[in-house]
């Protein structure tokens, strides 16, 4: 039975663990929470994923939530011969693939949800510029990572590169990339758009995230 996927289009770390499914082959099954029944704060979503929030995996009655946890778990048991390249075994290469996941979940990620649960929550009418600061200060972070390798952990195509595209996508629609001072961050994020399996996936999240900004955006300021 293919794993079950509990998502929304517009979530960057949903999408990342989709792009991951598609690079390995790996069928899922799909299933819509309805946000605005607050669906992932029921009772039984939660027992899925004690933090109602999305992505949980569902994989023969073993749940597992936090998209970079989901996504080790999934590429080291589905992953076959492309494991090797998406999350190395070597342990100082897996030490910045995990270094850089982290990064994702602890300061990138972080810093887009700040702003986009006070837009949709909070009745934010633009981003403050504060959230414009905290963004700029991730990208020249981000930046600087890039300085070591062609792409985020490596230098070939990791799952950090997943979690990191999908959550850039999503930050692109608050902040513009200056692309004079972040030039490597330019050059790697137009190799990212080429990926199929970004095309597949992450240009149609950017669209649903694109438009849940936009219409709070035009609410917030009515
Ligand atoms: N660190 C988590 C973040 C998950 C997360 O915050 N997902 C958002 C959607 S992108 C969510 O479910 N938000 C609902 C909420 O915070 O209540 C991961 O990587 O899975």
């Amino acid at each position: 039975m293919a794993p079950l996927l509990f998502k929304i289009d517009l979530s960057p770390p949903a999408n990342a663990v989709r792009m991951l499914a598609d690079i390995i082959g790996l069928e899922l099954e799909l299933k819509d929470v309805e946000f605005l029944k607050e669906e992932h704060k029921s009772p039984e979503y939660m027992k899925l994923n004690p933090e109602g929030v999305v992505p949980t995996l569902v994989d023969d009655g073993f749940s597992l939530g936090e998209s970079h946890a989901i996504m080790i778990y999934m590429v080291s048991k589905y992953g076959g011969d492309k494991s090797e390249l998406l999350y190395p075994s070597d342990l100082r290469t897996r030490a910045v693939v995990n270094q850089v996941l982290f990064f994702d979940a602890s300061v990138l990620f972080v810093k887009n949800k700040n702003i986009s649960k006070a837009t949709i929550f909070d009745g934010l009418k633009a981003p403050t510029e504060r959230h414009l600061a905290d963004l700029e200060e991730a990208f020249d972070m981000l930046e600087r990572f890039l300085t070591r390798n062609s792409y985020v952990a490596a230098d070939h195509l990791t799952i950090a590169d997943l979690s990191i595209s999908c959550t850039l996508t999503f930050s692109l629609l608050i902040k513009e990339l200056d692309t004079e001072k972040h030039p490597r961050i330019d050059a790697w994020y137009k190799k990212m758009q080429q990926e199929p399996s970004y095309k597949k996936i992450a240009v149609p999240g950017r669209l649903a995230a694109k438009q849940t900004l936009d219409y709070f955006r035009q609410k917030n300021n009515q």
